[in-house]
């Protein structure tokens, strides 16, 4: 089986080169990564408010996938998945905390930027990709890096409550746009796409907004009258129907809590902070976009965009990560490149681990053996190419939810359950598991649930270093 599905995919590889006008030589790689931004960018329409003109006009060009989601709603785990293409269950990250290069399953896997370098391409990368950075052994796997930089934090917090974790500030700071890291690291990208490094390049570049702080020049809040701001739908009434869980084990995250939010009367300016923020960021993806349109690479590049997992605020009663819900794990990504024919959006599911699969397959590299994903080369050929793997999302140990098409099945550790129907319940506000007329879609998608899970590894001194935080 697994020959057939390879050799098909070469198959759907040579037609697609077939049917489309192809660069002359292998092509680039631009990635663009984006911390914590959830379905609130205007091609995904999941805040009827989001100002996001730059990705918009790149989704408009080429595939999206408006059924993505992550592979665990954290960053340095989500990270660790696509880095390396293995689902949580294989490489034993569940939530924040090991770096890439401790894993002990990940001990010999390429990382995607590895990968492309042994298959001579010049590899840049810059901003917040892997969660740690490349340190330790991955070093090697860049040949060059174009810096990180956070940027400048207020001397003091300018809108939390004292008690807050210090993360959780923001607000209209700093003054200018060129003072952010995020406008740094893609000016320098800008800059290095201007040049000809005599081979394949793969380049990585990472935003670090709309993660927390969510502080932004002022000219990003002034896009959103805080007065009319839509809030997302919070009914407490959701949480009814839900098995006493996942809110518990929240209780680690360093995020407040939706009742903390609304005592303190922060909902709407952490809602305008949120879109000030993407927007921001959206500016950012535009300077390193608008880069590659004017360089001799425009031509012969492939870009892949996406963002590391989603973004609660307020959903569920709910604030930031880490669920199974889709404010949690659904995702923008989408691909522009030579052959790919801007059509429709694709809503078969999508994980992030499929990214490396499919970069490989349309560069034209040989298989990398370690891959769990599935190249999506079929959805870019043709985006109602049915799909039947659904996307698997873990968030600490034993806890999978599976995302079909149209459904949603979580199953947690203590064997409680929630499933979901998308054609009508996109809040997901109906929970239908104990509903015996749907037992037989809960059993179709619980046959996608990981049969073994790799025992969570935990760096007791990165743990401890975290959580002191
Ligand atoms: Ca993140
Ligand atoms: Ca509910």
């Amino acid at each position: 089986m697994r020959e057939f599905v390879v050799g098909l995919s070469v198959l759907l590889c040579f037609s697609l080169y077939a049917n489309a006008e192809l660069p002359s030589s292998q092509p680039n790689v631009l990635m663009i990564c984006i911390d914590d931004l959830n379905d609130w960018v205007g091609f995904l329409g999941g805040h009827p408010q989001a100002l996001t003109p730059e990705m918009d006009s790149l989704a408009g060009r080429g595939r999206v996938f408006a059924n993505a989601h992550c592979a665990v709603p954290v960053c340095s785990s989500s990270r660790a998945s696509v880095m390396s293409g293995l689902a949580a269950t294989t490489h034993g990250s569940y939530e924040i905390g090991p770096r890439y290069e401790q894993l002990p399953a990940l001990v010999g896997v390429p990382t995607i930027h590895r990968y492309f370098k042994d298959n001579g391409y010049y590899i840049v990368s810059g901003g917040k990709v892997l969660h740690h950075g490349f340190s330790g052994r991955l070093a090697g796997d860049l040949d060059r890096s174009i810096g990180a930089k956070k940027g400048p934090r207020p001397k003091s917090p300018l809108n939390r409550p004292p008690h807050w974790s210090g993360a959780w500030d923001w607000g209209a700071y700093p003054v200018a746009d060129a003072e952010m890291g995020d406008y740094q690291v893609a000016k320098a990208a800008a800059m290095t796409l201007q040049e000809d490094f005599g081979k394949p390049f793969f380049m990585s570049v990472g935003f670090f907004r709309p993660h927390v702080p969510l502080h932004v020049p002022p000219r990003w809040f002034d896009l959103y009258d805080l007065e009319k701001i839509i809030l997302p739908k919070t009914p407490k009434s959701d949480l009814n129907d839900l098995p006493r869980n996942f809110l518990v084990i929240n209780d680690y995250a360093l995020a407040p809590t939706h009742a903390e939010v609304i005592k303190y009367g922060k909902q709407r300016s952490l809602t305008q902070a949120y879109l000030a923020s993407i927007s921001f960021v959206d500016h950012c993806v535009g300077i390193v976009v608008d880069a590659l349109a004017s360089s001799s690479h425009a031509d012969n590049t492939i870009v892949v965009l996406w963002s590391d997992h989603g973004f609660h605020l307020g959903e569920k009663q709910h604030w930031a990560k880490r669920t199974l819900w889709e404010e949690s794990t659904r995702v923008p990504l989408l691909f522009v490149g030579p052959g790919i024919k801007a059509t429709e959006e694709c809503r078969e599911p999508a994980s992030l681990i499929d990214i490396y699969p499919t970069l490989v397959e349309y560069c034209g590299l040989p298989v990398n053996r370690y891959l769990e994903g599935v190249s999506l080369m079929p959805q870019l050929k043709d985006a109602s190419t049915h799909r039947e793997r659904p996307a698997v999302t873990s968030s600490y140990f034993g806890n999978h939810s599976i995302r079909s098409r149209d459904w949603r099945l979580v199953v947690y550790e203590d064997g409680q359950e929630e499933l979901y129907d998308h054609r009508n319940d996109p809040d997901e506000f109906k929970n239908l598991a104990g509903d015996l007329a749907y037992k037989a879609i809960r059993d179709q998608l619980g046959q996608w649930l990981p049969e073994e899970a790799a025992p969570e590894f935990k760096p007791n001194s990165e743990r401890e270093r975290l959580q002191r935080k």
